[in-house]
């Protein structure tokens, strides 16, 4: 007789999906803020932009971490095409979609067929290592194989703490201690391809005081993954702590120096004021962002959607 309280399947699916976009949304309202709220507020009820309120708008671009390049570009555009203050908040909209559509696919390159390997790069303190806990846990919980090789052999304290991770996502780690890195990553490979395992993520040191060692030291990870496992899917993810903003971008240059970088995982979305860098990422580097961080538990990770972004800034 309790029947009647309870809810149909598709019921339930619809308000799972709409609270998981709900936290979402709640996850990037500052950059929402940042993006469009003060946008809006600056151009307030003007029946045409003048010069005051079209550098107030650049103002607020750049404050929103869009770059000052990318910023500029945008202001040209309202002034060129005439976009009305009233249609702004679609002009943007439309802006920032063709602005992520450019920089590529934002899906995660996987095959179940074969060997799957993320290469997972970034400063110290980015995520890294949060990040590759979070991606194995999801890999593992859709049926899937998964190793994790500790190749931040700078400190043994990073290497505990991948390992902490392996035991929390429940999967097997390649770790030794006082090892080169690149030795580490080969038998982690070898131990993949025998034991044919789906997903190989790899951790990598970040100490940007020794850029040199640290592109040196990239450098080879990768060289022996070409040449060891070229055969296997291959990502090389850039982390990037959203908070970071534009300073974040010049991490960008140094990394794809030394590894050829195929996407980008923003993490501490939660909170961050600066998700707008996303756009400066696409339109600057042509890398798209594929995984996104909004806290730091185990289940704090997302796929990154371009559309659902855009609709989270903008509704
Ligand atoms: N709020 C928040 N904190 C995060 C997120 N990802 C990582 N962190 C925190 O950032 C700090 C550095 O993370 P860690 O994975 O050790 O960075 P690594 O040095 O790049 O390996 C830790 O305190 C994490 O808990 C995220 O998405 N949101
Ligand atoms: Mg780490």
């Amino acid at each position: 007789m309790f029947n009647f309280f309870k809810k149909n399947e598709p019921e339930k699916k619809q308000e799972e999906a709409k609270s998981a976009f709900q936290s979402f949304k709640d996850a990037v309202s500052k950059t929402s803020d940042a993006i469009i709220s003060n946008i809006l507020n600056v151009v307030g009820n003007n029946e045409k932009f003048d010069e005051f309120t079209l550098e107030d708008i650049e103002t607020q671009l750049i404050k929103a971490d869009l770059g000052i390049d990318l910023a500029v570009s945008i202001v040209e555009k309202i002034k060129k095409e005439n976009v009305k203050p009233s249609d702004i908040k679609t002009f943007l909209r439309q802006e920032f979609q063709t602005i992520l559509n450019k920089a590529g696919s934002n899906v995660l390159n996987f095959s179940p067929d074969n060997l799957n390997i993320y290469f997972i790069t970034g400063v110290n303190g980015a995520g890294k290592t949060t990040l590759i806990g979070k991606l194995a846990n999801k890999f593992k919980k859709d049926g899937y194989k998964v190793l994790l090789a500790a190749g931040d052999t700078f400190r043994a304290a990073a290497e505990e703490q991948l390992d902490i991770w392996s035991k929390r996502a429940d999967v097997d780690i390649v770790r030794e201690d006082k090892a080169d890195s690149a030795s580490v990553v080969y038998k982690a490979i070898e131990k993949a391809q025998a034991e044919n395992y789906n997903v190989l993520i790899i951790d990598t040191a970040g100490r940007l005081q020794n850029k040199f060692n640290l592109i040196e030291e990239l450098r080879k990870i990768k060289s022996v993954i070409d040449k060891k496992a070229s055969n296997a899917v291959l990502e090389s993810i850039l982390v990037l702590d959203a908070n970071l903003g534009q300073n974040g971008l010049s991490q960008a240059k140094v990394f794809k120096e030394a590894v050829n970088l195929t996407a980008c995982a923003l993490t501490k979305l939660d909170g961050s004021s600066k998700g707008g860098v996303i756009f400066s990422i696409a339109e600057q580097y042509s890398i798209p962002v594929k995984l996104i961080g909004i806290g730091e538990k185990i289940d704090d990770i997302r796929n990154f959607d371009k559309d659902e972004f855009i609709s989270a800034i903008f509704e």
